[in-house]
């Protein structure tokens, strides 16, 4: 049988943890014949560190085939030792009264201390997915600890936002979600990403083809997209949390097979200037891989519109950079 792959997850005890390691003991990441150790990570506290305890004692009750081993742990050292892949999805979120910078440097603290425990712990091959938030711009940090470590290991997730426009897509054309493809999710997860319907399709033709009310798409749409988190935490009174298991579960899926032919996928990468967008900034792409090596999908047209959100997102994540920037964090 295959070697297992080791898998580490931090904020492992938090809402995201509780879908996403169960999906990924059940072979959702790398198939039904792909044993999986779990390495898994929280803070250097009682609760969190008893919440994590009972999660391991329903892992264990699942008995999942696939499931070779359970780590838990708060030493982050240990947590990523001989990491395959290191999900960091733990983070600290906004309180009452925090600043936006206080947050930048709470996060920060948490993401240069990964960084450099995944450069000196994990396995050569380590790649990285950041889900917690400020994703784009706490993977920018790590990256930035971690230099020895090639710049195209590092991920940020957008998937979550490009499953949310696709079904939205999906719903107004009446057709099911799986007939949208090319779904591209620029710039940063958060309220300025710009979801580009123009160079969607639907059952391969231009979504613009079934869809022909473009007021709703310049303006609903995007609007839909970009504020869907705060509509789901407005409705279940938490934030999303199966759905973004789900899509961290699809980002490791599609970043280790294949994409199928003339389609791709979203994902927040190290900008090498392509579009213009700013080298060195974490900013979501359409991607193709053959499963190991990616690339950004080069001369996606970009009219004047899609240019202005581009650049509006681009700008953004500029901000957030010269922030952590000034604080030192990179
Ligand atoms: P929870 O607050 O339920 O869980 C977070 C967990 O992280 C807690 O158990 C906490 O103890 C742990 N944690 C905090 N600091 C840690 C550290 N230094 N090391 C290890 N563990 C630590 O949040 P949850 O709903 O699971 O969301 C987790 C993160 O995902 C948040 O930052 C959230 O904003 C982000 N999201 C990102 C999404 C994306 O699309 N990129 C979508 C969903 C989600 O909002």
């Amino acid at each position: 049988s295959k070697a297992p792959i080791t898998v580490a997850v931090t904020g492992a005890a938090g809402q995201i943890g509780y879908s996403l390691l169960f999906r990924i003991a059940s072979g959702a990441l790398f198939g039904a014949d792909q044993p999986v150790n779990l390495r898994l990570i929280e803070r250097n506290d009682e609760k969190a560190m008893k919440g994590l305890t009972g999660v391991c004692m329903e892992l264990d009750d699942c008995a999942f085939p696939l499931l070779n081993s359970v780590h838990p742990t708060c030493d982050i050292d240990d947590g990523f030792t001989g990491v395959n892949w290191a999900l960091l999805v733990g983070s600290v979120p906004r309180g009452p009264g925090m600043e936006r910078k206080d947050l930048l440097s709470i996060n920060g603290k948490i993401f240069t201390g990964q960084g450099q425990a995944i450069e000196k712990n994990a396995a050569s091959d380590v790649r990285v997915l950041v889900v917690g938030n400020p994703c784009n711009t706490n993977c920018l940090i790590a990256m930035n600890s971690a230099k020895s470590i090639p710049t195209d290991r590092w991920f940020a997730m957008t998937r979550l936002d490009e499953n949310r426009a696709k079904s939205q897509l999906a719903a107004k054309a009446g057709v099911h979600s799986t007939a949208v493809t090319n779904m591209t999710i620029w710039g940063n997860h958060s309220a300025t990403q710009y979801p580009d319907f123009f160079n969607a399709k639907i059952n391969g033709k231009p979504a613009t083809d079934s869809i022909s009310d473009t007021e709703w798409l310049q303006g609903p749409f995007i609007s839909t997209v970009q504020k869907r988190g705060a509509a789901i935490i407005e409705a279940r009174g938490l934030s999303s949390a199966a759905s973004a298991a789900n899509a961290a579960c699809d980002t490791v899926y599609s970043l280790t097979r294949p994409t199928p032919a003339s389609d791709w996928t979203s994902v927040a990468v190290c900008s090498d200037g392509s579009y213009g967008i700013e080298k060195g900034l974490m900013f979501s792409f359409p991607i193709r891989t053959d499963g190991s090596k990616w690339e950004i999908v080069q001369d996606v047209p970009v009219n004047e519109f899609s240019q202005a959100k581009i650049k509006a997102t681009e700008d953004e994540l500029k901000e957030e950079r010269a922030a952590v920037t000034e604080l030192g964090l990179i």
